[in-house]
């Protein structure tokens, strides 16, 4: 369709998932409206991040404005917001938020699904007008409804995901996604208030140019990886680094490239976090056709012993994490 705008506007956010629906014929509807919900609160939160500059939002949490209200840092105010949505929409029990110590338990005592969340991540970049991301798994819970929320519920492997997907605050707001069958990407509308579908089936390039890691590194990392990072110098690929993770995995994701996040001196266990950062990633680089390991295991397969776990991470066009995997 070509809307007054002068350009394509097609399918909604909220008709494609309606339409998904039908893939699962038992489904009772609660995930379609768990992801409306996320939907829902990042666009609060890209509208929050566009008046960032202006709005007392950026720079450090607990100092307190010419209002006398309490100043919040953007972070902060993305972790309000998806909780809030989340509590309110009834389908989550728990949260695991890289935002708080604990498991947040929302009393949502009919509540199927767990929701692991980084709600801004990109520390470095928010408040410099860099793009950052948002990034969520959804799991089904597996104790009893109503019963207290426990460890197995939290700590699942990503395998167990039944969703996951990222929102990219970026030069436009999108939101890509996966419940296990394929990758879809929308683009906000943002004076129609509307995600459209925009990156139907998302597959990503077999191999591609792009090797994505914080050069600052090299010097503690092992040696494989030098190796590694030296051939692709030698071959003339082109390095690419924003220190968004969202960003970095989104460009590779369609361009084609590796992203780099190994165990180093100063991180053994490297940076990312598994449970709201790499699990979600992993599995939408499996869903487009590419891979996630920690140099040795395969992501999803990763048993998870802690909330806040951290991992290596290599992900993105298959062939260029098999041939890092050569010089593991
Ligand atoms: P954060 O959760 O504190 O934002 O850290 C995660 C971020 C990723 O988005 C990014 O890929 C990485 O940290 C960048 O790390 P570094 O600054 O060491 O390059
Ligand atoms: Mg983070």
């Amino acid at each position: 369709d070509i809307s007054p705008l002068g350009y394509t506007v097609g399918v909604t956010l909220d008709r494609f998932i309606k339409d998904k629906q039908a893939d699962f014929p038992f489904a009772t509807g609660e995930l379609s409206q768990l992801l409306r919900d996320i939907a829902l609160a990042s666009k609060i939160v890209a509208r929050e991040i566009g008046r960032a500059g202006l709005s007392h939002v950026t720079g450090a949490f607990g100092h307190t404005n010419v209002q006398g209200e309490e100043q919040q840092k953007l972070d902060v105010v993305a972790n309000i917001r998806f909780t809030r949505a989340l509590t309110k929409g009834g389908e989550v029990c728990a949260v695991v938020s890289e935002e708080e110590n604990e498991v947040i338990d929302l009393q949502n005592k009919t509540g199927k699904y767990v929701v692991a969340i980084d709600p801004l991540d990109g520390s470095s970049n928010i408040d410099v007008n860099v793009s950052i991301g948002t990034i969520f798994s959804i799991y089904r819970r597996v104790t009893p409804q109503g019963s207290p929320i426990s460890e197995q519920d939290v700590l699942q492997k990503g395998s167990q995901q039944v969703a996951a997907g990222y929102v990219l605050y970026g030069s436009s707001t999108m939101l890509v996604y996966t419940t296990g069958i394929g990758v879809n990407g929308f683009t906000y509308e943002r004076s129609l208030g509307e995600f459209f579908l925009s990156h139907p089936a998302i597959q990503a390039p077999v191999t591609g140019d792009i090797f994505t890691i914080n050069d600052g590194l090299t010097p503690s990392v092992g040696l494989g990886i030098v190796e590694f990072l030296n051939a692709c110098k030698r071959k003339g690929r082109t390095s690419r680094y924003i220190g968004s993770l969202v960003a970095d995995f989104h460009r590779n994701l369609l361009k084609g490239g590796i992203y780099l996040y190994p165990s180093s001196t100063k991180n053994p266990s490297g940076k990312i976090r598994l449970l709201y950062e790499a699990n979600a990633l992993a599995f939408l680089a499996e869903q487009a056709g590419g891979m996630a390991t920690d140099g040795r295991r395969r992501i999803l397969d990763i048993q998870p012993e802690s909330l806040h776990q951290r991992t290596p991470l290599f992900i993105g066009s298959r062939e260029l994490v098999e041939e890092l995997h050569t010089h593991l």
